[in-house]
């Protein structure tokens, strides 16, 4: 095993258009195994159109038994209209080869800015890598609309590898920005790979109304084998009031989930805002029916008017007081969704608003014109459960 030195490296781009690229072990060993140093690179940018492109290994791939360095990757956007690529590693991961565990920050509320960061790789991990745990932190400023984060690939996860366990800390300090963020690809995971157990806080203003985005715990899509991590995802909304358009979606494992995948055990905590929540996915294409397993998930939506679906499995849908008009798409159906006849129990969790037994919570359940059962939690707090009569609800659907 080589191992690499330990590099401290703090670049200014000052000049209009500058463009920079920074390695923190440059020439990285392809041939022989080899341990990246722990490095501290920095860029700090004061012109418009300046890019920067960071890499805490080198811009290649980590084969055999090599391993990344745990380094510290920092951007400072000082002005405007730039772009930033800020990889935890290397360009890819195969083999035995482990990211480093590694702390990105890229807080930028300047315009028209837009990054990228990725806490292992830019691309792909395959063969039976693993990603580090890494930490990302990053703030997107006035159109921003194209700001992805994942702990650990740009790309996909295949093989036998696994992502890391990440925190992920993303803020949208904007009235009008968007960013994605995944606890571990961007793309697909399939194969036999895994997701990690990811730690998720993504941030919105709402101060105004076009901030919002979209969170997967795992990534946009698993299939083949793929398992997603055990997630937990939370939503914050900093400003004075729910606003109508911020729209902020969260899924606890990827939005289309297909073949024999599995979701993990996430919990999604909406904002008071009017989120989506989605325990595993959005759509589901089973390669025989049943072969995708939901994952036992925990969805709160928080204020605001939510629409919750628990996927498959045995989901808990929790409801604090002010929770505002909800929908519960799927209750006790997640498993029809991907053509399982297994039953699922989902629980509906209100303890929070003190009903002193099933009989004050039952006579506050009756069916609205289209012959749903909605809750009467309040003067200001329902739930509505899609397809489900007041009369099929027991006392063992809920914890009170
Ligand atoms: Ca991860
Ligand atoms: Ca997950
Ligand atoms: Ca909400
Ligand atoms: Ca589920």
């Amino acid at each position: 095993m080589r191992y690499l030195p330990n590099d401290t490296i703090d670049v200014l781009l000052d000049q209009f258009g500058q463009i920079e690229t920074l390695y923190g072990d440059p020439n990285f060993p392809t041939t022989t195994d080899a341990w990246g140093g722990n490095d501290t690179v920095t860029a700090t940018i004061s012109q418009p159109e300046a890019e920067v492109t960071i890499f805490g290994e080198d811009n290649t791939t980590l084969h055999g038994q090599s391993h990344g360095g745990n380094d510290t990757l920092t951007v400072n956007f000082n002005y405007g209209w730039n772009d930033g690529l800020v990889v935890g590693d290397a360009q890819a991961m195969t083999d035995d080869a482990r990211g480093g565990n590694d702390t990105i920050s890229v807080e930028s509320d300047s315009l028209y800015t837009n990054v990228q960061a990725f806490g292992d790789v830019a691309g792909d991990m395959s063969g039976n890598s693993h990603g580090g745990s890494d930490v990302i932190i990053g703030t997107v400023g006035w159109r921003g609309y194209t700001n992805l984060y994942a702990g650990d690939a740009g790309g996909s996860i295949s093989g036998t590898a696994h992502g890391g366990n990440d925190t992920l800390d993303i803020t949208l300090d904007t009235r009008e920005g968007s960013a994605k963020a995944s606890g571990d690809a961007i793309g697909s995971i399939g194969g036999d790979a895994h997701g990690g157990n990811d730690n998720i806080t993504f941030t919105i203003s709402t101060e105004n109304v076009w901030a919002g985005g979209a969170v997967y715990g795992d990534s946009t899509s698993l299939t083949d084998n793929a398992q997603g991590g055990d997630d937990i995802i939370t939503l914050m909304a900093k400003g004075p009031a729910t606003t109508e358009y911020a729209r902020t979606v969260l899924f606890g494992d990827a939005p289309t989930m297909s073949g024999n995948a599995k979701g993990g055990n996430d919990i999604l905590n909406g904002a008071a805002t009017n989120d989506f929540l989605y325990g595993d996915g959005r759509i589901y294409a089973p390669a025989t029916p049943g072969s995708i397993t939901g994952g036992r998930d925990i969805l709160n939506g928080g204020a605001g008017d939510d629409q919750l679906s628990g996927g498959g499995n045995s989901d808990t849908f929790v409801f604090n007081t002010g929770s505002g008009n909800d929908l519960i798409t799927d209750f006790d159906q997640g498993n029809q969704a991907v053509g399982s006849t297994a039953t699922e129990h989902d629980l509906i969790n209100v303890q929070d608003y003190g009903f002193a037994d099933w009989a004050a919570l039952s006579s506050l359940i009756s069916d609205n014109a289209a012959g749903d059962a909605v809750i009467h939690l309040s003067a200001n707090d329902t739930i509505t459960l899609d397809g489900v009569q007041a009369a099929n609800l027991h006392a063992t659907d809920f914890i009170i």
